[in-house]
């Protein structure tokens, strides 16, 4: 493409999605993500960017995904898709960085200096799927997206409103068609397909019961599943609340982030004493369950307990397959609480590894093993599979003993039902649903395998968050100095105390995580580093903690 053909990135940009804020933005842990009104630029450019690294991508299909996730409904954002479906690269995270903060001036320049420095070749085919989540500024981003991608001659196509894995596994699809059909009915054959299939060769057992409650967050993820439920034929009874009618709005006091962080129930979902109830987030991605028993307590089953759930079974599997060979992995963040951690290295005997918070950083660390298992407490996780994996098993299922047989022929039915591309709330409830079935377990069974260490968040707000630098999977802080030895100190004063901060990607706070032998003692701990933290890293304002 001639140079000249540029001058329409800028006239696009100064027409229609002209910077009209100075604000400096960055692109974090998932992405640009920060109040919609000052985001349309920023997706205009994404689109720009996304056609440039489909042409670095030899014309392979890149995805656009406009949502910010858990977030309240002002807020919007944006993150890129690679073309296996997994998160941007992240050397190209500084030129989005970049691309996103120029003055729409110096937007042709920059444009034509980002081609050149990743040499791409202008002349090739470029493809980008496009998809958003359930806000109402999202269409008028999308929009963005689109006159992004035709500004630099790429091919956009838009999917509306679907979940953030379900773009994440069409751009899978589309670049590698042997892993599905890049459609949204293409997704519900193959994984609702699987699990259908699996449920035809375990029957429902035991303390197992179909009627599973879900709280939708008001957001996508309870909209998809009401159009799954009604293929579900009875195998599993979905009582969906939370759907984004009746004046719900997206994730206010609801959904996965409310019900992990502050450690309560949602709104708007019936209270049934032991009832199991899977929450979601708003853009479908997380997971985790929880129920409330006869004292109304509630009992969260967080990704820790998803995460060792489905390595149990996973272990299982693979012994009744008989493929020893194949090595397991479970990748956690600092996040996880330390009881999992010893049950998972303890009692399941899987290797456990500890990285930075963020999907990519576990995603990466997973795919180390054949079966690598990774999940943040927070509820985003899935399981990747290497091809050695796949074969090994499916030659089983066709050579291998009829015992071995039947039970790689079910491995393989798991593996279908899993979204391998990222954590996706939908696959991840269909794995829960299919191990408890097999199991013949309630949610109160599956609580006892280990009792988790009390624990409380809080997040600080301080003048620079990135004054405050961590090493050792962020459970180690290096600056501002003394501030480690401060919470090293405090920490010693508590059994089972552990604590350690970092600073928030997606938010300009702190975060302060602390666990402890019982619940009052993990929330002072929290209180005392959160003040720590305010001391030495330059708090602002005049309360130190605030709930995470
Ligand atoms: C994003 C990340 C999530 C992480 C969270 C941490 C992705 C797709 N999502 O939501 O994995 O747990 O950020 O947020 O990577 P924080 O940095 O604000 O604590
Ligand atoms: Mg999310």
């Amino acid at each position: 493409m001639p140079p000249s053909s540029l001058r329409v990135v800028y006239a696009f940009a100064r027409e229609m999605h002209p910077k009209t804020t100075d604000v400096f933005i960055q692109y974090g842990t998932a992405g640009f993500r920060t109040k919609a009104s000052l985001l349309e630029h920023v997706v205009y450019r994404m689109g720009l960017l996304a056609v440039i690294r489909s042409r670095v991508k030899n014309g392979r299909t890149i995805g656009m995904m406009i949502t910010a996730s858990h977030n309240l409904e002002p807020d919007n954002g944006v993150k890129l898709v690679d073309p296996d479906g997994e998160m941007l690269e992240q050397s190209w995270e500084e030129i989005a960085t970049r691309l996103a903060n120029v003055s729409d001036n110096d937007l042709e320049s920059t444009t034509a200096q980002v081609i050149k420095e990743v040499n791409a070749d202008m002349a090739l085919k470029a493809s980008v799927y496009i998809g958003m989540d359930t806000r109402y500024t999202s269409p008028r981003l999308a929009a963005a997206a689109v006159h992004g991608v035709i500004a630099l001659k790429g091919t956009p196509k838009e999917f509306g409103i679907v979940t953030t894995p379900m773009l994440h596994y069409c751009v899978k699809c589309r670049n590698d068609n042997t892993y599905g059909t890049p459609t949204e009915e293409g997704y519900y054959e193959k994984i609702v397909g699987a699990f259908k299939n699996i449920r035809q060769k375990l029957p429902v057992t035991g303390d197992y019961s179909t009627t599973l409650y879900v709280d939708g967050a008001n957001g996508v993820g309870g909209k998809k599943l009401n159009i799954i439920r009604k293929s579900l034929d009875g195998e599993l009874d979905l009582n969906l609340y939370n759907l984004g009618g009746n004046g719900g709005k997206l994730n206010l006091n609801c959904g996965a982030d409310f019900v992990k962080v502050s450690q309560q129930p949602p709104v708007g979902v019936e209270h049934v004493a032991f009832q199991r109830v899977a929450s979601l987030d708003g853009d479908g991605d997380r997971l985790v369950y929880y129920y409330l028993d006869d004292k109304n307590k509630m009992h969260l089953l967080d990704g820790d307990r998803i995460a060792t759930l489905l390595a149990s079974y996973i272990t299982q599997l693979q012994t009744a397959c008989n493929a020893p060979a194949l090595t397991i992995g479970l990748v956690q963040t600092a996040y996880a609480n330390g009881a999992s951690t010893r049950y998972i290295t303890q009692e399941l005997k899987i290797p456990v590894t500890c990285v930075k918070t963020g999907v990519k950083h576990l995603h990466h660390a997973a795919m180390s093993y054949d079966i690598g298992i990774y999940f943040e407490a927070n509820g985003h996780g899935t399981v990747v599979y290497s091809q050695q994996a796949k074969a090994t098993i499916s030659k089983i299922a066709e050579e291998g003993e009829p015992e071995e047989r039947k039970a790689a022929q079910l491995f393989l039915n798991f593996i279908d039902m899993t979204n391998e591309t990222v954590g996706d709330a939908i696959s991840d409830l269909f794995l829960v649903e299919t191990v408890l079935c097999a199991r013949g377990q309630n949610a109160t069974q599956w609580m006892a395998a280990y009792d988790d260490l009390p624990c409380r968040q809080l997040k600080v707000t301080v003048q620079d968050r990135n004054a405050i630098s961590t090493t050792d999977a962020e459970r180690q802080c290096t600056a501002p100095e003394g501030l480690q030895t401060r919470i090293d100190e405090l920490v010693s004063h508590y059994t089972s105390g552990r604590a350690f901060v970092r600073p928030s990607g997606t938010e300009d706070v702190v975060r302060v995580y602390s666990e402890a032998d019982t619940q009052e003692n993990a929330d002072k701990l929290a209180a005392e580093v959160a003040q720590a933290v305010f001391d030495l890293a330059g708090g602002v304002g005049t309360r130190a903690e605030i709930p995470a």
